[in-house]
């Protein structure tokens, strides 16, 4: 049986590609996501970001005696930790000009190019495969008055018609699991000029451990993804000319976000443990890794 593409308006005028079921999965969960863990945070400052977070925890919320307060105050503290998350990754894509253009691969609701935005007043493109992310990101983008320069896309990221050659620096924030790398890699390639700068902070199966664990293939259940082993990334990326400069375990920076989260009653999905497990068992690496364009 064929089923005819569904027109559909999209939020720009390249049409999306042929998706496989596999990715029509993976929209069909983002276009329906609304956990509160996201959008209770994300409320705070119109900030959505859909990672979590790295550093301590001022785990004095939880002492907060007065219940409302204690909700607000142990909703601030996650969205500050995986917004310091994001100003980590930000931080590596740089020096960048308000001239140069950067590439924000599985965006969201948009988060991380809006932080890039702000730090180097540069342009984004972010790419979801959702259609109602990108239509809520552009939203946003709108609202802070920023839509001429950071605009989101309703595509691919392994095949987003974008000019190759024309992006200064790219990233997948928590977006690699989706898709395969050396699909990935070549199109981050193709689009960066140069010595251009790719970016991820990913959570990759810890080789050393051996293969996926239990853990890992709940968190893949959960999320509909497919976590890779670490050393896929390597090989991935000298196969497609991206040269890594920095690579930077980040597993016990984000346990207290964890921790807390795990604490957060009005917040929780029920896979704080699961990833808590997973770290601590050390089959699962939350992982950053910075390469050059050669
Ligand atoms: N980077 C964002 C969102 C991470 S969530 C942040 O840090 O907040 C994972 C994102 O990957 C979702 O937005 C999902 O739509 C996107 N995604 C998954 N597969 C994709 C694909 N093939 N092309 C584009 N986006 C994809
Ligand atoms: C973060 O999104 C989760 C993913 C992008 C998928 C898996 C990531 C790994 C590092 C394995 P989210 O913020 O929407 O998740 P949640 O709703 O649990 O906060
Ligand atoms: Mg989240």
């Amino acid at each position: 049986m064929t089923t005819a593409p569904v027109a559909r308006k999209t939020t720009s005028s390249t049409p999306v590609p042929t998706q496989s079921t596999y990715q029509n999965r993976v929209a069909e969960y983002w276009n329906a996501e609304e956990n509160p863990v996201n959008l209770e945070l994300g409320k705070i400052d119109d900030l959505y970001h859909h990672h979590y977070g790295i550093g301590d925890a001022d785990w004095s919320v939880l002492d907060e005696t007065d219940p409302d307060l204690r909700t607000e105050r142990i909703t601030g503290e996650l969205h500050r930790l995986e917004h310091a998350q994001a100003e980590v990754l930000a931080g590596h894509l740089g020096p960048l000009t308000p001239a140069d253009r950067v590439f924000d691969a599985g965006c969201g609701r948009g988060g991380g190019s809006i932080v890039a935005n702000l730090r180097y007043g540069c342009h984004a493109d972010g790419v979801t495969i959702s259609a109602k992310q990108a239509d809520f990101a552009n939203e946003m983008a709108r609202k802070r008055a920023v839509g001429d320069k950071v605009r989101y896309h309703h595509r691919n990221m392994l095949d987003t018609g974008f000019e190759s050659g024309a992006y200064a620096a790219s990233w997948n924030n928590e977006s690699t699991m989706y898709v395969e790398l050396e699909l990935l890699f070549a199109e981050h390639s193709r689009l960066l000029r140069r010595s251009g700068r790719y970016v991820t902070i990913t959570g990759c199966y810890n080789d050393s451990y051996g293969r996926a664990s239990r853990e890992v293939s709940l968190i893949n259940a959960h999320y509909i993804c497919d976590i890779h082993p670490r050393s896929e990334y390597f090989r991935a990326m000298a196969n497609n000319r991206l040269v890594p400069v920095h690579v930077e375990d980040l597993t016990e920076a984000t346990i207290p976000y964890w921790e807390l989260r795990k604490q957060a009653d009005h917040l929780v999905t029920g896979i704080e443990d699961t990833f808590l497990t997973a770290y601590k068992n050390g089959s699962f690496q939350y992982l950053l890794i910075v390469a050059d364009r050669i």
